[in-house]
């Protein structure tokens, strides 16, 4: 209590965040271990979303510690910029030998709004370097999320981060989310019907621009942050199908799937559909340091491997790509999904979690349930003019039933951790249940 009272809440203006409602009544978090948090006045928090979906091994695993602390004792900074130090040359090798065949050259960057727009930049360039610069319309998805960079955000499909920015976006246009409330609102994992939504790449966006003008299709496996849209089975494979037949890159966005929440390295591989570059951020690191990339087929890289020696091929890259304290942390976490068999685990809670997460179908409020590897959306119905009201109170309430969550609009998720255990999950749907039934009781008062 004390601690959190001697902190000055002013000059942080946080990201992502109503400030005046936080600032007002301050949720804060001292400490972690494993799968929860701990309040300054000692309180325990399960941590329902891996941190924002990449503490997959839990917090402060101890091998990652070490390595990290290691790490400093070695080479606290080296930049990549015609330089290079092992571990991000190593981290490379072990992420190409992970990914789907013939994607295996490794860009680094710090996050998963920095991955895409590298990616997207790494798409226009390809084009150019084969003579087709005019490709340069970059397809995404309506209630995609791809991070708040400008390329992320002209090919995002959500509303509210591009509203103020709308006049200074790259040329992009969207497919349809793959949400269907009338065939999907409590289905288990993939609705089994839908597949045909892919068309509307092929029927609408290519017959309207021409294949001609267009880069890349970009999407997420399943839309994570806006509240776990699960693709039809036969979706994906679609997708790659009409890319193929018109020649446009497909970028799967991993930043929230890659590196075991779907039960394998990357849900292209669940999914069984080899994207042309997977975007990746988040669990790779566990979250310890800020970590990203984009994984690149062979010949997209070679592509652009041209002009004189001496100069860069591709004019790209921050001070921090590749950091040794975040690759050291890689490193680690690549080890422990290994050793602790983490996709194994992740395989075996995903019908756990499925079946724990549909129990609250009954819980006041609830219109739809959605699930994929361990990943839940909750959704509740909104408040009468006030979309987003309901799931930001059912949060707060969570919050003080001792569970983080997230909330975008009015589903409410639930990530766990790779390393929870079952009767960890247990108690985090019984705290969600109990912080829904709380709100629901504080509207009829
Ligand atoms: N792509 C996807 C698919 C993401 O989920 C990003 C890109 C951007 O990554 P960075 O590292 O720049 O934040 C993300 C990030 C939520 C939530 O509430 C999800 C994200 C970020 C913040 C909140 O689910 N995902
Ligand atoms: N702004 C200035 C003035 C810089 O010198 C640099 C990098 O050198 C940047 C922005 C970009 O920073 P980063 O490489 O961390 O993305």
């Amino acid at each position: 209590m004390s601690s959190m009272q001697a902190t000055a809440t002013d000059a942080f203006w946080m990201p992502f965040t109503p400030n005046r409602q936080f600032k007002a009544t301050p949720r804060m978090v001292e400490s972690a271990t494993g799968v929860s948090y701990r309040t300054p006045d000692g309180r325990e928090i399960l941590d329902g979303t891996s941190g924002l979906w990449c503490v997959g091994a839990g917090h402060r695993h101890p091998r990652i510690t070490e390595a990290m602390k290691r790490q400093l004792d070695t080479l606290d900074f080296a930049s990549n910029f015609q330089v290079g130090h092992p571990g991000a040359f190593e981290l490379a090798e072990r992420i190409a030998s992970l990914a789907p065949p013939g994607l295996d050259r490794v860009f680094f960057v710090n996050s998963g709004s920095e991955a895409c727009d590298t990616a997207i930049k790494m798409a226009i360039a390809y084009w150019r370097a084969c003579g087709e610069g005019e490709r340069q319309l970059i397809v995404g998805r309506e209630r995609g999320f791809h991070g708040v960079g400008f390329g992320g955000i002209s090919v995002g499909g959500m509303q509210a981060n591009r509203r103020v920015f709308g006049s200074a976006m790259l040329r992009a246009d969207h497919m349809r989310a793959t949400w269907d409330p009338a065939t999907q609102a409590f289905v288990r994992g993939q609705p089994q019907i839908g597949a045909e939504m892919a068309d509307e790449l092929e029927q609408r966006i290519i017959a309207l621009h021409h294949a001609s003008n267009i880069a890349a299709v970009i999407v997420e496996p399943f839309a994570g942050s806006t509240g776990v849209l699960v693709p039809p089975v036969g979706y994906l494979q679609r997708l790659r199908e009409i890319c193929d037949k018109h020649r446009l890159l497909l970028v799967f966005d991993e930043v929230i799937t890659g590196f075991g929440r779907t039960g394998e390295m990357f849900a292209a591989q669940t999914f069984g559909v080899v994207p042309d570059m997977i975007l990746f951020a988040k669990t790779v690191s566990n979250g310890a340091a800020p970590l990203g990339g984009v994984i690149v087929k062979r010949e997209i890289h070679d592509a652009l491997m041209q002009g004189p020696r001496h100069i860069s091929e591709f004019m790209h890259g921050y001070t921090c790509s590749g950091h040794p304290l975040s690759c050291a942390a890689g490193l680690a976490m690549l080890d422990v999904i290994d050793e602790e068999a983490l996709l194994q685990r992740v395989r075996e809670l995903t019908p756990h979690l499925e079946n724990a997460a549909h129990s609250l179908s009954d819980a006041p409020g609830v219109v739809s349930i959605r699930n994929f590897g361990l990943a839940a959306g909750i959704e509740l119905a909104p408040r009468p003019n006030a979309v987003g009201e309901r799931g930001a109170a059912t949060q707060a309430a969570a919050f003080d039933c001792g569970l983080l969550t997230r909330a975008p609009g009015d589903t409410v998720i639930l990530a766990p951790p790779f390393v929870s255990t079952p009767e960890q999950i247990n108690e985090m749907v019984a705290r969600m249940r109990a912080a829904i039934e709380k709100t629901a009781a504080s509207e009829t008062r």
